[in-house]
């Protein structure tokens, strides 16, 4: 199925072990799905390579019908392995690319994401060819404990600097999404604030809703 521009792609949801626990990808994929984001990240820090890729097909075959793309993170093999739209990369992993070697090393992936952490690295990434970034950790949070928050100030001066969509990250609650909005985020990537909650559909779902409104 088609799969949506990352333009019409406003919240972010993730597949993310570490909070995972028992379940099964695949089945958290489809609550993600069904409470309506528009693009779902496979992140699986701790893990080898090998149940990142595992992780990763469940979650494309999970994703399969629908017009919701699917990111592999920090690893360009896995994502062209496991048919990903695309790969998401931090800024040491992207950095360590020649240049020379990058359209090479992308080549059958749709869509790169960099996270950026500043002003010039989101600009960086930008004149590099990113077709979205990440900006954060917004606030501090447990799923990226060893950044520093760098607070709604770098929202708005994106927000104001930067044309490529980006996505706010890091620590985003229900209860503070309308200060995001309000410093020039539209798009907001959501991870323990959704795979914690007790319905993953419905929290989805309501931050869909809060976006929308
Ligand atoms: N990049 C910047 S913050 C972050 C990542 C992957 C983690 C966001 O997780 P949460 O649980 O939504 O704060
Ligand atoms: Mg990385």
């Amino acid at each position: 199925m088609q799969k949506h521009a990352i333009t019409d792609c406003r919240l972010y949801g993730f597949i993310d072990t570490t909070y995972l626990a028992k379940r099964d990808p695949a089945e958290v994929a489809r609550q993600l799905i069904a409470g309506g984001v528009d693009i779902i990240q496979v992140r699986a820090k701790k893990e080898k390579c090998s149940k990142l890729v595992e992780i990763g097909l469940a979650v494309v075959r999970a994703a399969q019908e629908t017009s919701v793309p699917v990111i592999i993170n920090d690893d360009i093999e896995a994502a062209c392995g496991t048919g990903a739209d695309g790969v998401h990369l931090g800024q040491e992993d992207w950095a360590a690319i020649p240049r020379a070697e990058r359209h090479q090393r992308l080549m059958g992936l749709d869509i790169l994401g960099i996270s950026t952490h500043s002003l010039v690295q989101a600009m960086e990434a930008e004149r590099d060819g990113a077709n979205y970034i990440g900006v954060g950790p917004i606030h501090a949070t447990g799923t990226k404990p060893e950044h520093t928050p760098v607070g709604l100030g770098l929202v708005h001066q994106v927000a104001t600097r930067v044309h490529t969509p980006f996505f706010a990250i890091g620590g985003i609650k229900l209860e503070n999404l309308d200060e995001l909005l309000a410093a020039g985020a539209s798009r907001i990537a959501v991870v323990s604030a959704i795979l914690n909650a007790k319905d993953v559909a419905a929290a989805a779902k309501a931050f869909k809703e809060k976006l929308a409104a």
